[in-house]
């Protein structure tokens, strides 16, 4: 059998799950896996300038492109405490990234140590799995585990910290023979769809709001052949904007308290049915929850069985997959098309004038420059295959209200947590998964001072 440091089992474990890019700090207590990753010399590293901007890069390189795992690596103490922040933002987001961490030895951890902060009990309510590893021969099963968590059901991201002593022992272990587990993914039935389905025909007009969930599912083609195909409009989510290119016919626009269209939320108030798909009913989507439920019937569909009922109680809910339920809304629409759902075409029609009707100004001639018109010109200067990245601020606000996404995942949003500097080392993790596109980092003087020392990183 093989011998070989934890450390090094470590890395063979990231190679064989399809780890090819890491970004990080280094630091003594982290010196030994750094080793490891350059003897085994299959993972490219970025060095970032801060280890905060290495957990928001290796989130931005995860939402880049599926099945992306970005991975981010630092030393014992502040190098953990640092990524708290990213593994807020990327939890919030049901974005996996997995946090390395290394650890004072495992005999000195309730000494007071050097550096020596208990990193999982802090990063616990932030991620799937939270674990100092105090046995070297559990190091390859905790890995294992990392990524079979990281990638099933709701993803979401793990952190590993490694005593600097356990990263050192040698234990047996083989790469050549080693498996990822099984992928958990719960998919919908025949009959929960049909019932869906028929909750649908029963309504005049319906409306299926696109949430995030789609996009990590990689499931925006179907999100688009069932809206076609049942002629209902559709409204994405913040985090579910590209699933439906904003020039379809069908896209209706996006509902918000800011991130929002006013022709969007205007087709929310005249509908009588929502289908809501990996999406979680988040406070600045719905506003009034009075107003936003009163006179709709709804059905919720997403992955986390604990997000039916989680804002409010939908009439109908499934627990499944967004890709496994929409492959299933096609198939089964498409037997009942030539039957029993009803014409939608007026409907659509009318969400589709109020795009013409209800747009906000944006041709200002201004000097200096309005900021609506800055959004204008870079709907001119930018094709529909960039990538915007942003998180928070009037920016951010803006560029929702006026830019225009073609594509999923070209608009990459700190959604929930939009903490202020995650803008540009998010964009570099973009950069770095899909070097050949245009990524453009939308943010403001402060979301741009935050975390400026990244432009480096950049250079
Ligand atoms: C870490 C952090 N602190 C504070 C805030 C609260 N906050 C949200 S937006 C904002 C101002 C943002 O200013 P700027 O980045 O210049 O963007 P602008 O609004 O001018 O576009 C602040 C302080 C935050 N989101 N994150």
């Amino acid at each position: 059998m093989p011998r070989m440091t934890a450390a090094r089992a470590a890395v063979e474990i990231l190679h064989r799950e399809g780890i090819t890019q890491a970004f990080g700090l280094p630091g003594a207590a982290i010196n030994p896996f750094y080793r490891a990753m350059r003897d085994q010399g299959e993972i490219s590293h970025t060095l970032a300038r801060h280890v905060e901007g290495a957990s928001h890069m290796a989130e931005g390189y995860t939402r880049a492109a599926p099945g992306n795992i970005g991975v981010c690596i630092g030393t014992s103490g502040p190098a953990g405490t640092d990524m708290i922040t990213g593994l807020y933002s990327a939890s919030a987001d049901s974005v996996p990234i997995l946090c390395i961490t290394g650890q004072a030895p495992v005999a000195r951890l309730h000494k007071e140590d050097f550096q020596a902060v208990d990193i999982a009990s802090i990063a616990k309510p932030l991620t799937k799995m939270a674990m100092t590893v105090l046995e070297a021969a559990q190091v390859p099963g905790a890995f294992q585990q990392a990524f079979h968590l990281m990638r099933s059901g709701r993803p979401g991201p793990v952190l590993i910290d490694l005593p600097m002593d356990v990263q050192l022992t040698e234990i047996e272990f083989d790469p050549e023979t080693y498996q990822p587990l099984p992928v958990y993914k719960p998919a919908a039935s025949r009959a929960q769809i049909g019932k869906a389905l028929d909750l649908l025909a029963a309504s005049e007009r319906p409306l299926i709001v696109a949430g995030g969930g789609i996009i990590n599912a990689d499931a925006a083609d179907l999100l688009v052949e069932f809206a076609e195909l049942t002629g209902v409009p559709v409204i994405p989510t913040l985090m579910g904007w590209g699933a439906i290119p904003d020039n379809h016919p069908l896209m209706a626009g996006m509902v918000g308290l800011q991130t929002s269209h006013r022709y969007g939320n205007a087709a929310m108030l005249e509908s009588d049915f929502v289908l809501g798909i990996g999406n979680r009913w988040a406070n600045r989507h719905t506003g009034s929850l009075d107003v936003y439920t009163q006179g709709r019937t709804f059905v919720h569909v997403d992955i986390e069985p604990t997000q039916i009922g989680r804002v409010f109680a939908p009439d109908y809910g499934i627990v499944s997959d967004a890709r496994a339920a929409l492959e299933l809304f096609v198939e089964v629409a498409r037997e009942r098309a030539a039957g029993d759902l009803p014409d939608y075409g007026v409907w659509a029609k009318e969400c589709q004038a109020r795009k013409s009707t209800l747009q906000r100004r944006t041709h200002f001639d201004n000097v200096p420059i309005k900021p609506q018109r800055v959004y204008e010109e870079m709907n001119k200067a930018f094709d529909e295959h960039t990538r915007y990245v942003s998180t928070i601020g009037l920016s951010q606000i803006a560029g929702a209200q006026f830019l225009h996404v073609f594509h999923a995942r070209n608009w990459i949003n700190c959604g929930q947590a939009g903490p202020l500097g995650w803008t540009l080392p998010a964009a570099l993790g973009v950069a770095t998964a899909d070097p050949s596109a245009t990524v453009v980092a939308l943010s403001g003087g402060y979301d741009f001072q935050f975390m400026i020392e990244e432009l480096a990183v950049g250079a």
